[in-house]
């Protein structure tokens, strides 16, 4: 067995355990970052690409944003489409001028990893049995398996950032957590084509066979999505069906989806969760280990990015001055913003979703909301300081 020892234990190496391991060493705080995966495989797992300013400015505060500076894309607006016609929210205009950034999460985490590698600092990838012990005590550890060695590793902290499927979270004594939760009776076919994307701003479609969504990655990438049952078969889907479906449901007059070769597809389930607290003892919950939203409103990255700056600068207090204030408000501080975005991201679900079973009253609320939207200057506000990310 060997016994090792560090200030934070970072359980997890995707944006929030990356995140928090950089915002530490800048605080000058030693850091392990331990990950079950493979760096191969956490660098090209796809998934967000839509970054609110504010992710983006902290990765760049962070030092870890000067390709994100050159290679995102900023974005002012996003389209909504019923009824067969598009319609721009003006996020800029009717956020303070704030925008949003597209940069995928793989980019982000190659990033983060390479200035982690860059600095010298412990990241191991491919870990096994990773399990928590003595959360109670002043002493935390991890014990895991790396590269046929057993390892304890004593801590101050242990950071859970290790995602929704992750060990940490159930690591917490029954009974000590509210959860909260809510599952959506579909789910998300997403695609990565090689071609440009038709349209410069992201849209977000509702059409009678169900939601559609145009988004990119780079002038040479689109990502596109359907709305499909949460356990479809993709053997169903082959790319020329997928795309006919993108057709219909992204089609408006004068305009057609270029198409091209698709790199990747896959399916996700949508649901929401939440659990309360986000600590217990030295264990903090950061990111998808403690909080789910269904894709729809682009915040579960920068959630995960938006706790974490405030872990970092609890424990940054904390260590230079011993006051643990911040250490103790940190989960009701993370979860006033976190239930904002579950609210909505579950109300952008619900507007934009053919709902089950093609309930007509359903059908007949979402138009008129969506309707409202594009037509009140207060309500499309709502919209975008949602979108863009509020200050909270
Ligand atoms: P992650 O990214 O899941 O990282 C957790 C890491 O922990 C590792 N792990 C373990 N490591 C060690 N020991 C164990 N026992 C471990 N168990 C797990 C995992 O391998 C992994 O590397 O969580 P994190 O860091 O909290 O980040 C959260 C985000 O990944 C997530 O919220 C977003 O991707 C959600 N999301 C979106 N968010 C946005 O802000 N904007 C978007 O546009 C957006 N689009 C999306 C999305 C998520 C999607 N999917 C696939 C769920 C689109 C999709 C399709
Ligand atoms: C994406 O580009 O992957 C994306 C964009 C917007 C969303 C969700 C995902 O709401």
């Amino acid at each position: 067995m060997r016994q090792e020892r560090t200030q934070v234990g970072i359980v997890g190496a995707g944006p929030a355990g990356l995140t928090l391991a950089r915002l530490l060493e800048l605080g000058g705080i030693d850091t392990v970052v331990l990950e079950d995966r493979s760096r191969e495989y956490v660098e090209h797992r796809i998934r967000a690409g839509v970054l609110e300013q504010r992710t983006a400015d902290l990765l760049v505060e962070a030092g870890v944003g000067e390709r994100l500076q050159r290679e995102g894309i900023v974005h002012h607006g996003i389209e909504l489409q019923f009824d067969g016609e598009r319609h721009r929210i003006p996020l800029s205009e009717l956020a303070d001028g704030r925008s949003i950034v597209i940069y995928g999460q793989t980019e982000v985490v190659k990033d983060l990893i390479a200035a982690r590698l860059g600095s010298g600092l412990p990241l191991l990838f491919e870990v096994d049995d990773v399990g928590i012990h003595e959360l109670e005590s002043s002493e935390p550890q991890i014990r895991f398996r790396h590269e046929g060695d057993q390892h304890e590793l004593t801590c101050d902290v242990v950071a859970g950032c290790d995602g929704f499927h992750g060990v940490c979270r159930p690591s917490i004594p029954d009974g000590l957590l509210s959860s909260f939760s809510r599952e959506y009776p579909y789910g998300w076919l997403g695609i990565l084509a090689e071609v440009a994307p038709s349209n410069d701003e992201l849209v977000y479609a509702h059409h009678p066979n169900g939601f559609a969504l145009s988004s990119l990655r780079s002038p040479q990438l689109s990502r596109l999505y359907l709305q499909c049952a949460p356990e479809e078969d993709l053997d169903e889907w082959p790319d020329d069906r997928i795309w006919a479906e993108l057709q219909k449901r992204l089609g408006v007059a004068g305009w057609t989806l270029a198409e091209g070769p698709v790199l990747e597809k896959g399916v996700t389930g949508m649901r929401s969760f939440v659990v309360e607290p986000m600590q217990f003892g030295r264990l903090f919950l950061a990111g998808d280990a403690a909080h789910i939203v269904p894709p729809t409103g682009a915040k579960g990255l920068n959630l995960a990015i938006a706790d974490v700056r405030l872990l970092a600068e609890a424990l940054v207090g904390w260590y230079r001055t011993g006051n643990a204030e911040l250490l103790r408000a940190y989960s009701a501080n993370c979860l006033n913003r976190v239930w904002r975005a579950e609210h909505f991201s579950w109300w952008m679900t619900s507007m934009l979703h053919r709902p089950p079973g093609d309930d007509p009253f359903d059908l007949k609320l979402q138009l008129s909301q969506l309707r409202y939207l594009v037509t009140s200057k207060a309500a499309a506000a709502s919209l975008a300081e949602n979108y863009v990310g509020l200050e909270l």
